[in-house]
């Protein structure tokens, strides 16, 4: 049969329609979103009781049925809304996000669409509520977590453990009318909301998604969503693959990289668990503050999990890293606030962050001598020590240089502030530095992606985080070579990893030095990942190689440097 051309045109942008996504958000709203760069993340409900994982753990180390009967026990007597905001006040934190249901189905607020909520516990009382409105009375924005999938809800397809499980009587419609029903309390009752976040959209898709997404724009058009609302085609529904949906990327568990385009954050753990456990291994104070920088650095901004105890309290330890962490954002907030990524590329060594005519150079690693990055297109009209002496800068041959007073270097983030003649946002981004991590040295591979240049050994070289050396996809085993000008000795390695965001694809691998003819191993390790650091005794040779023994795909190294510390 032929298909009148006008018919096939009409039919075809309605195809097109149906592809696009849900309608876009006023740039004020993402202003105003990236403005806060710095929120907490709250994961609670009756798991805490068992101190298990939220929502995973349901079916697996907690059998279904004690994990959906927790809530009967679930009193904590403890809680108090204002002492939360107070926390998150004095961690420096501008907005508070809370899982009002997580993948278990269970409800922190007086819901009319289940009675798996808090009004059915011993507590009987609304936490959305009482949270939302210390919020408001503290000055901290309030936003809801919502889980997308729900492993309990009877016309939810997939079940515990982990979404692994079947439903008999699946119903999507009914589901998605649950799931509108209850955001819509959501943000008509407790709004309005700084942020709706979704995760997890299993079974999910752009059909249910969309529609969703625009119902919300009109409740309130300035409700940042995340992009964990709805998947496409089935793609998108887990956290390894995320799709650009809604108003903003959620690295989970790792820092972003560099992205001015499109508006992100980083949700990550304070301790290693989402929801309480005892002695969970808890983050340092210089590992909290690098996470913050190093996210806003690349733009984003940084959601900081805590997980309450059942009692309602958070731990005291993380309540005294929060604070550490207010007291340092209290003394460096010029850099942080209302501030953007770059214009320098984030490095292993430095990040920086921007507003007016205002760079913020924050080195996270001392440096012997003097500091060299790329220089800036800009005049620069003074320099400085956050907080401390004037610095002396120069420019040549495409660098900008400086030597660090006396005593300035700070163990954590040392911040040079630099005035410029203009505006630091029309500044285009610029890589960290223009010389080679190690002057004089060649690097040369086994393999090489494509045997294409840009994918070649000397990336890694380069002081550009964003070039790489790539090996072709599958490879499991690969050398990376690197030939110094003359005999070096070094008693430490940093190695970044390119495409590590949810584990590193090197397996397993050794580092060797040149011993006349042949290679001798000084170190040996199973992971690397984005911030890959090892130490060693010294070590004198004129080359040496990354060895890689294993791994899960084509391993890919952006930057290798070597340190020497006495
Ligand atoms: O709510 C938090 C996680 O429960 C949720 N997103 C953040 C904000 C999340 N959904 N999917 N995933 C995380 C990815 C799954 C990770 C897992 Fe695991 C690895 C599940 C089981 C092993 C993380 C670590 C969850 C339990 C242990």
């Amino acid at each position: 049969m032929k298909i009148p051309s006008l018919l096939l045109t009409s039919l075809l942008s309605a195809g097109s329609l149906l592809a696009q996504d849900a309608a876009p958000i006023q740039p004020a709203a993402i202003k105003n979103w990236q403005d806060a760069r710095f929120g907490m993340f709250i994961h609670w409900g009756p798991v805490s009781l068992k101190g298990n994982e939220i929502g995973w753990s349901r079916g697996s180390q907690v059998a279904i049925e004690e994990y959906d009967n927790l809530y009967k026990q679930f009193n904590p007597t403890k809680f108090n809304a204002d002492e939360w905001v107070a926390v998150a006040k004095a961690a420096g934190m501008k907005y508070m996000v809370l899982t009002t249901k997580h993948h278990d189905g269970f409800c922190l607020w007086d819901t009319k669409q289940t009675d798996y909520n808090i009004m059915n516990t011993p507590f009987k009382r609304d936490v959305v509520k009482e949270l939302a409105a210390a919020c408001k009375k503290g000055g901290i924005a309030f936003g809801t977590y919502y889980s997308t999938c729900d492993w309990h809800h009877p016309a939810f397809p997939l079940g515990s453990p982990g979404g692994k499980s079947h439903k008999p009587n699946p119903d999507m419609k009914a589901y998605d009318a649950y799931l509108q029903a209850q955001v819509t309390e959501l943000v008509r009752n407790y709004g309005p909301l700084f942020t709706l976040w979704f995760d997890v959209p299993q079974s999910y898709d752009q059909t249910y998604g969309i529609p969703m997404v625009n119902m919300l724009r009109k409740l309130q058009p300035d409700l940042m969503i995340n992009n964990r609302a709805y998947s496409k085609n089935g793609v998108g529904s887990g956290i390894g693959h995320q799709l650009p949906v809604a108003d903003y990327d959620t690295p989970e568990q790792s820092i972003g990289g560099f992205n001015m385009d499109r508006p992100w954050e980083t949700c990550m753990t304070i301790c290693e668990q989402w929801a309480w456990k005892p002695n969970d291994k808890m983050k340092s104070l210089k590992e909290c503050i690098h996470t913050l920088i190093r996210t806003n650095g690349g733009d984003g901004n940084l959601i900081f999990n805590v997980g309450p105890q059942p009692d309602g309290l958070i731990e005291g330890r993380q309540v005294e890293r929060l604070k550490e962490m207010g007291a340092w954002l209290a003394k460096n907030s010029a850099a942080v606030y209302e501030t953007r990524g770059g214009p320098w590329k984030p490095s292993s060594q430095l990040v920086s962050t921007r507003k007016g005519n205002k760079i913020y150079l924050h080195l996270l690693r001392k440096v012997d001598g003097p500091v060299t990055v790329s220089a800036l297109p800009v005049a620069i009209k003074s320099a400085k020590v956050l907080n401390g002496p004037a610095i002396k800068t120069s420019t040549a041959d495409g660098s900008l240089s400086f030597v660090m007073p006396d005593n300035s270097w700070d163990e954590i983030d040392t911040i040079v502030e630099l005035t410029i003649d203009g505006d630091a946002m029309s500044i285009a981004p610029l890589k960290p530095s223009t010389q080679s991590s190690i002057p004089g040295a060649k690097a040369s591979a086994s393999v090489i992606y494509q045997n294409d240049p840009q994918y070649s050994a000397e990336m890694v070289l380069d002081g550009d985080p964003e070039t790489r050396w790539a090996t072709p996809e599958g490879t499991k085993q690969s050398w990376l070579q690197i030939d110094f000008a003359k005999e070096t000795t070094f008693n430490g390695v940093n190695i970044e990893e390119a495409y590590s965001d949810h584990s590193s694809r090197v397996k397993k691998f050794e580092l060797q030095k040149k011993d006349g003819s042949s290679w001798t191993t000084f170190h040996k390790g199973d992971a690397l990942g984005a911030h890959f650091k090892a130490s060693f005794a010294p070590v004198t040779t004129s080359a040496i190689r990354l060895n890689i023994l294993d791994a899960s795909d084509g391993p890919t190294i952006s930057e290798i440097q070597l340190s020497k510390k006495p």
